[in-house]
């Protein structure tokens, strides 16, 4: 290959004139050329790719298709990928993020299958659109675990295995402890007048976090004056809170689905002249969030985030365990879900039920929070 393209070049240049040079002078150029890349260049190079081959095949290929770094959570998610899909643990990643696009998540799918990757981690965008991609994985025999959202698919053999979270518990929690809180400081239902900043459209997250809010205004009474998506993003967020202060006047509880959008809410409001806090019937603005970050629960000590259900980023071990269950041919959960708690600052409500468990609220302390990873 080498020497066909040295040749190739040598002969495109031949077709030049070289001013000064004899046929001899070119002759015996080719020949030196030729030489150097039959002894030493050539060999030693065919050396280094053998090299680098052995090194590869000591570890196992695994693809990982990132949605994108919207968020401290998928930051947080990234990293603890990163660091349990590594060399030490017997693995060479190929990581692609999306940018919350889903076409290029798709693309970087069928890179990982052209290049015969051993196994492939995806964490979906939205939930849809997936069947023909996971296919195609199939069909190449590459193992899929999904990661954080899920995929609607026809069928779940396409993929392996998934890790991730209990969305729809998450928003229960949510609402319940706001039910809770509310009923205890004697507000009532039917002055509730809540807005809700959506995640990214069709995203898990998304889809459990809001049909959660929706089933409780339902089921207590609640009045839900807008749901806008801000695609979980602290700027987006910020404008879509500033439209909304605009048009409403009367909104008292924001409930954003992540750390990122209630800092970007938090922002509007305070810029707006109102407050935030729990203190409804003075005119205060209750904010409730989802993640649980190292930055929204700064907020939540600062008396500004009333409540934030912990969604816990860090997956890695669980990829890692599964990749290696599979490897291995041993038995393994097609489904695994990541242990999660609520942080609070204020003690009126220690406890909800949540699908007749009881389910506690931590009273969120400095010392959590400086022991925070992520
Ligand atoms: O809450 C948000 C992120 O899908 C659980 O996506 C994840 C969500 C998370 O951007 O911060």
């Amino acid at each position: 290959m080498m020497i066909k393209k040295l040749i190739n070049i040598t002969n495109k240049k031949t077709k030049y004139k070289i001013p000064g040079r004899t046929l001899f002078c070119k002759t015996f150029l080719l020949i030196c050329i030729l030489a150097f890349v039959i002894t030493g260049c050539g060999a030693s190079s065919g050396e280094n790719d053998e090299d680098q081959e052995a090194e590869q095949s000591k570890y196992l290929n695994v693809g990982f298709s990132q949605l994108g770094a919207e968020s401290d959570w998928r930051v947080a998610n990234t990293e603890s990928i990163k660091e349990s899909l590594s060399r030490t643990n017997g693995i060479e990643l190929l990581f692609d993020d999306a940018q919350q696009k889903q076409d290029k998540q798709i693309l970087a799918i069928r890179n990982f299958i052209q290049q015969e990757v051993d196994f492939i981690v995806l964490a979906p965008v939205t939930e849809t659109g997936w069947d023909t991609v996971l296919q195609e994985a199939k069909d190449a025999e590459i193992p899929v675990i999904i990661v954080d959202r899920m995929v609607s698919v026809n069928d779940t053999y396409l993929y392996t295995a998934w890790v991730g979270s209990d969305f729809n518990k998450e928003a229960e929690i949510a609402c319940e402890w706001l039910n809770k809180f509310t009923a205890a400081k004697g507000i009532l239902a039917s002055d509730l007048r809540i807005v809700d900043i959506q995640g990214t459209l069709g995203a898990t997250a998304q889809i459990g976090r809001s049909n959660g809010l929706l089933y409780a205004s339902k089921k207590y009474g609640w009045n839900i004056v807008a749901s806008i998506p801000a695609d979980y993003t602290q700027a987006k967020a910020k404008e879509v809170m500033q439209s909304l202060l605009k048009d409403h006047d009367d909104i008292n509880v924001v409930y954003c689905e992540n750390d990122n959008e209630a800092i970007g809410a938090i922002e509007a409001i305070e810029e707006s002249g109102r407050k935030v806090g729990t203190d409804i019937k003075n005119g205060e603005i209750l904010i409730i969030s989802f993640d649980a970050a190292h930055s929204g629960l700064s907020k939540v000590l600062e008396g500004k985030i009333a409540l934030d259900v912990e969604c816990n980023p860090l997956q890695g071990e669980s990829v890692l365990k599964l990749i290696n269950e599979v490897k291995e041919g041993n038995d393994f959960q097609k489904y695994t879900y990541i242990e999660e708690s609520a942080f609070t600052a204020d003690d009126t409500v220690t406890n909800v039920d949540v699908d007749g468990e009881k389910y506690d609220i931590t009273i969120l302390t400095q010392e959590i929070l400086d022991g925070r990873e992520y």
